[in-house]
């Protein structure tokens, strides 16, 4: 097999033991890599209803063929884990060298087991893995444990860690690399935290082999100038992520105020245009040409990096109006390790509820010093309100009881990411079918839909839902690549299957992508029916009431809500398109021309199967 390396490394953290093993061709040809790897490893080796903060629960970084090699925007790496925000499956993409140094160690794949007796780090020096003692990084944040990582094994090395919001258990910390990457927004910082595991380092010393070195340089080289000749080159540079912020704007789909709204009445101090002029540097993943984090100088006079995700959840969805204040939020949660869309939920639910008057204490919206006193306690889980809201919107909502939930903002237990759905059926499914909860990760058709039209509910949309996820959820997840060059730039998807190609000599095509994309749907569809014991219909796939219920009330669009039926009519054809029934569960027929027959026992076991 070229361009593999063929190998997995497995640390147990208990026993203290690393072992090297061989991993079957069959799982490269069937899972490729990243996503697919890990979801297969997840149903193999965590039995069902394991606790996800035990030592049972297992922490995955894994990358794909064409990680570490010399083409445009690969250098992310997949980290995964029963998610313990959601109790399903979990996992992120995140920037790191980390990927690139384990591919040059030998492995495509890193699965940590058990959990440490004490705060410890793992370190893998091609087939020397050392777990040492993290004494004196735990309890530091992110950006000074990297520092101290890098002065005691040198630069040229490949992290991941956690913050303190890890090391705390909050439900929604995640997995940091190169002081301003951030990733596995559904807890996967938090499962290194509960095994005691502040970080792993990998520093390897050889090259992947590849089938064809000499057609993938020129196709590597091709592919940066493509890449940098596109016209929107420089318009992306300019403001990254945060050019979409005017037009969430204009189109009604800025969260603000816990979601309430789509329109923000100070949207122009937190804009695109606001943070360019302030702008002192970007930043961004390995062998990237577009450098997508923008880093401006926060409220304290330290540089923080700012996403448009970042600037709606913690902005305008919790009425803040001063940009360098929300540059400070959110450098606050880049060192404590926690995801700023499930914090910038949590915070802005939680705001309503106080002024609703269903939770005991005040909190405004727009408090800029209440709101960054308030992450520090949820970082470390202090006094009761620090500790609620450590454990996600929708643990927070069930304990208030009443009609909270309705104004939950989240899918699956996994906050909404910053796209308000009032008038956009097709991106409310889209966040509904996302397979680790409410993420626009996989299947972000808002700006489709805009075109098309808002208040259709209609099979082309499902069509294009499906597409995107393929394409997002499927190729990119398993290959393991930014997806930022087509989506943003439109560099050809056809790139992708030239490069697959020269680096591992199969002839593959972008339909064995979709192929294996749906396979992999399939296979964490039913990790969730599974793990939820079958008690799954298709609510599990509903968005919050709130957009059902309470209209946009300022704006363009003042009145507008979803229609029940019609989302579940899309619901309908969502689930017949991907060979799923009417609870939303694969059928026997899928699962089999799926090659996913091994699965069938198992879940046959929780569920009546169709
Ligand atoms: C992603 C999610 C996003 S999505 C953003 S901003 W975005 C938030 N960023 C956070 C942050 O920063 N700090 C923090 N403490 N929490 C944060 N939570 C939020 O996390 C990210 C980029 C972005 S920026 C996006 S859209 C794209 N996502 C990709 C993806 O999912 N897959 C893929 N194949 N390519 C992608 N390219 C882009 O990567 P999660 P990153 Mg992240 C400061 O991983 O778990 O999906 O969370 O990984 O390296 O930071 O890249 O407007
Ligand atoms: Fe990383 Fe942004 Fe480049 Fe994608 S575009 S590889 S997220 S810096």
């Amino acid at each position: 097999m070229k361009a593999w390396t063929g190998q997995l490394l497995r640390v147990n953290l208990s026993s203290k033991e690393a072992s090297i093993e061989s991993y079957p061709k069959e799982l490269a040809l069937q899972f490729v890599g990243g996503r697919g790897f890990a979801m297969k490893i997840l149903w193999d080796e965590v039995p069902k209803g394991t606790n996800p903060l035990s030592p049972g629960n297992k922490f995955i970084a894994a990358v794909g063929p064409l990680s570490g090699l010399a083409m445009p925007n690969v250098g992310k790496t997949i980290v995964a884990a029963k998610s313990p925000l959601t109790g399903g499956y979990g996992d992120g993409n995140l920037g790191t060298h980390f990927g690139s140094q384990l591919r040059r160690a030998g492995y495509d794949l890193v699965v940590v087991e058990g959990k440490a007796d004490a705060p410890s780090y793992i370190l893998i020096e091609d087939a020397e893995v050392s777990i040492l003692d993290a004494d004196n990084l735990w309890g530091i944040g992110a950006y000074e444990a990297e520092q101290k990582l890098e002065d005691l094994h040198g630069k040229n090395i490949g992290t991941l860690m956690i913050g303190q919001g890890g090391e705390n258990l909050v439900k929604y910390a995640t997995v940091r690399s190169m002081m301003g990457r951030s990733g596995g927004r559904p807890g996967m910082g938090t499962v290194m935290g509960s095994k005691n595991l502040k970080a792993l380092v990998a520093k390897g010393s050889k090259s992947p082999e590849i089938a064809d070195p000499q057609a993938f340089r020129q196709l590597g080289r091709d592919g940066f100038k493509d890449i940098r000749d596109k016209p929107s080159y420089d318009e992306w540079m300019s403001q990254g992520t945060m050019l979409i912020h005017a037009w969430c704007q204009e189109f009604s789909v800025l969260p603000s105020y816990n979601f309430r709204e789509g329109q923000f009445e100070h949207a122009e101090a937190l804009s695109g245009d606001t943070m360019e002029k302030m702008k002192e540097k970007t930043r961004g993943c390995p062998s990237c040409t577009m450098q997508c984090g923008h880093c401006i100088k926060d409220s304290e006079g330290k540089s923080a990096e700012l996403d448009y995700e970042n600037v709606s959840l913690l902005g305008s969805n919790i009425g803040m109006r001063d940009l360098r204040e929300v540059a400070t939020l959110n450098r606050l949660a880049d060192e404590y390790g926690l995801d700023t869309i499930s914090l910038g939920n949590t915070i802005g639910f939680a705001m309503e509820a106080s002024e609703k008057g269903i939770l005991d204490e005040k909190l405004d919206w727009g408090d800029f010093h209440a709101t960054s006193q308030l992450i520090t306690d949820i970082a470390f889980r202090k006094g009761s309100l620090g500790s609620d809201l450590a454990e996600g919107t929708q643990h927070l909502a069930k304990k208030l009881g009443k009609s909270a939930l309705d104004f939950a903002m989240q899918i699956k237990g996994l906050e909404i990411s910053g796209y308000d759905c009032h008038a956009a059926p097709g991106m409310a499914l889209a966040f509904g079918v996302c397979s680790i909860g409410a993420h626009h990760k996989e299947s972000w058709v808002i700006t489709h839909e805009v075109d098309v039209g808002r208040d259709t509910y209609d099979e082309g949309k499902v069509d294009k839902i499906i597409e995107l996820q393929r394409i997002r959820g499927g190729m990119f997840e398993q290959l393991v690549g930014c997806r930022f060059p087509w989506i943003e730039l439109g560099f050809n998807l056809e790139w992708y299957p030239k490069y697959f190609n020269a680096a591992t000599g199969l002839k593959w095509t972008l339909n064995d992508f979709w192929n294996l994309a749906d396979r992999v749907y399939s296979l964490i569809r039913s990790y969730w029916v599974r793990e939820f014991n079958g008690e799954w219909d298709r609510t599990m796939d509903y968005p919050p009431q709130r957009w059902f219920k309470d209209p946009l009330s300022v704006g363009p669009l003042a009145g507008a809500k979803l229609d029940k039926e019609g989302y579940d009519k899309m619901l309908s054809w969502y689930y017949k398109k991907r060979g799923w029934d009417e609870r939303g569960i694969p059928t026997k027929t899928q699962l089999k021309e799926q090659q996913l027959e091994w699965v069938i026992p198992e879940l046959a076991r929780v569920t009546d199967l169709t």
